[in-house]
């Protein structure tokens, strides 16, 4: 009696195993996930920028520096940024876009690539969004038209 109903126990299980075949997914959608993802650089394999206020060199002979509104602190917080051609003079012909996250939690508080907007003085900015304490990261990519031509990332701790 007990074995009989092991048998059709198994027998159940078995044909649920093969009909479930059938119901996996096409491995089409995956693969060009995967390609999408191996075209983008990792974040950690970008260059540190430089602390606030030191020259960061861009291609060119040009340099930026960057430096906050205001100690980071939970909140908003304005990041500015300035670029310099080789005669240490002034430019606002690049394009810059920042990309704020928590290294710890990627993905959690990603902002996503957003432009920074010019202001009248040709000083870049970009509101950044502090929502909780540790470290943080803002990646910019400088790009010349649609060119990048530099990618590093700012460190802080808030
Ligand atoms: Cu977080």
């Amino acid at each position: 009696m007990l074995n009989r109903y092991l048998i059709m126990l198994l027998v159940l299980l078995l044909s649920g195993l093969t009909q479930a075949v059938p119901f996996t997914p096409a491995p089409v959608e995956q693969g060009q996930h995967q390609q999408h993802q191996a075209s983008s650089v990792k974040p950690e394999e970008l260059p540190v920028i430089k602390p606030a206020g030191k020259k960061n060199e861009l291609p060119d002979g040009c340099h930026f520096i960057w430096e906050f509104n205001q100690t980071p602190k939970m909140g908003t917080v304005i990041l500015r940024v300035q670029i310099f051609d080789q005669n240490n003079k002034q430019i606002s012909t690049l394009k810059i876009e920042g990309r704020s996250d928590m290294p710890s939690m990627r993905g959690h508080h990603d902002s996503g690539d957003v432009a920074f907007k010019l202001n009248h003085q040709g000083v870049y900015l970009l509101p950044v969004n502090i929502v909780m304490p540790g470290e943080w990261e803002i990646i910019l990519t400088f790009k010349e038209g649609d060119r990048v031509i530099y990618r590093g990332r700012i460190l802080f701790r808030v």
